[in-house]
């Protein structure tokens, strides 16, 4: 039997190399979809090199978009790519919205205009949840976004859900709660903290600065998320899911797992409320109630918050004493 082909954007990511790696064991041909940076961000899939075909594309450029559907030839496409920062959006409003929200629409034209049947998932954020009560959302929860990130996800959701009622096309949304990993970028809170914490451990930092303590979210583990991602584009008709672990932890909460993983019970001399990393407008909880994508999809998240932090921060600490003993036996 032929492999199946997927196309996935954004395969440089936490959520694309993640994906990637579920869909070769899955044995699917994988094609990603990777834009120009003048220097190239390989970290997450440089285990991938020669198991992946790699696409150049951009989610701003129309033909791009056309032209990597034509080539892969996908029966499912994954919409990852995304400028997936909140912080920044405020400071890049014109290009998140571009990426983050116009770039859903350019692929679902470019689906059309390639005619063929091909599923699609679209990543989906609990950001457009934004202001929410404490009762855990669901799919029918009002939405509020919060940022010019969460307006642009937003309209990605949404023109996804028109165009499958629009043209009959097999189109998920995935309204994805964080998630995290040991691939997650450094500006993220989770992943800042392990690293920092990670660094004080080893003598190598003092101080980490972060800004509101008190936000409360929904953190699960990447790998497992991506799992739903795929089971969505499995089920006989499309429809968006909640995903979530159902549980809520403050940035306090994941301070006091992260430093106790290195013995340290009262952080409270290592970390500094630095208010210019305050948000213009906040969202101050996040909790899923992903009980649909249970029932329906038969997913459950497999990992929680204690046995993620355990890896993140032993693979920070990893990596920081291999850089460290690269740097010494450079002399430097
Ligand atoms: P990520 O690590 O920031 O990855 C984003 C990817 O998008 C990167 O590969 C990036 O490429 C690519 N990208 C950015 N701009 C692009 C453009 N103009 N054209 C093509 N590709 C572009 O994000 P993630 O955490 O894996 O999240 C994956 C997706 O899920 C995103 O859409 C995010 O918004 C959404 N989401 C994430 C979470 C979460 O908690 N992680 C929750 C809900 C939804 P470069 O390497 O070149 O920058
Ligand atoms: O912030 C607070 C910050 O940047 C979490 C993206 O994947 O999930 C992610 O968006 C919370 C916020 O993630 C720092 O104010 C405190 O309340 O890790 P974050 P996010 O904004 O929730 C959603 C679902 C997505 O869709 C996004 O793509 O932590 N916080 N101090 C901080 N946050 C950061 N980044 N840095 C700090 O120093």
């Amino acid at each position: 039997m032929a492999k199946k082909r997927a196309l996935v954007t954004g395969i440089t990511g936490m959520d694309g190399s993640h994906l990637a790696d579920l869909l070769l064991s899955k044995d699917y041909e994988v094609f990603g979809l990777e834009r120009r940076t003048s220097v190239k961000n390989n970290t997450n899939v440089e285990h991938l090199d020669g198991k992946i075909n790699i696409i150049s594309g951009d989610l701003t450029d129309q033909n791009s978009i056309l032209r990597a559907i034509k080539q892969s030839e996908p029966d499912e496409i994954y919409n990852i790519g995304a400028q997936s920062f909140v912080a920044e959006s405020w400071n890049t409003p014109e290009m998140t919205s571009n990426t983050t929200g116009m770039g859903v629409l350019r692929m679902l034209e470019a689906i059309r205009e390639y005619g063929k049947k091909t599923k699609f998932y679209q990543a989906s954020s609990s950001e457009m949840f934004g202001k929410m009560g404490t009762e855990p959302a669901n799919e029918n929860t009002p939405f509020y976004p919060r940022s010019p990130y969460g307006v642009a996800k937003l309209y990605g959701h949404w023109i996804t859900k028109n165009y499958r009622e629009s043209y009959d096309m097999f189109n998920c949304s995935g309204i994805l709660f964080n998630h995290e990993s040991e691939r997650r970028g450094h500006e993220f809170v989770t992943r800042k903290i392990t690293d920092g914490v990670a660094k004080i451990h080893l003598g190598l930092a003092d101080k980490l600065y972060l800004g509101n303590l008190d936000a409360k979210r929904d953190w699960g583990y990447a790998p497992d998320y991506v799992e739903a991602m795929w089971l969505m584009l499995q089920q006989d008709t499309p429809d968006d899911y909640v995903i979530a672990t159902n549980k809520v932890y403050s940035v306090r909460d994941f301070l006091d797992l992260t430093f106790a993983e290195v013995g340290i019970d009262d952080w409270s001399q290592y970390v500094v409320q630095d208010p210019k990393l305050f948000r213009p407008a906040e969202v101050d909880f996040l909790l899923g109630d992903s009980s649909k994508a249970q029932k329906v999809l038969n997913w459950e998240p497999k990992t929680d918050i204690n046995q993620m932090v355990h890896v993140m921060i032993n693979n920070d600490i990893k990596l920081l004493e291999r850089k460290y003993a690269h740097t010494r036996s450079n002399g430097i």
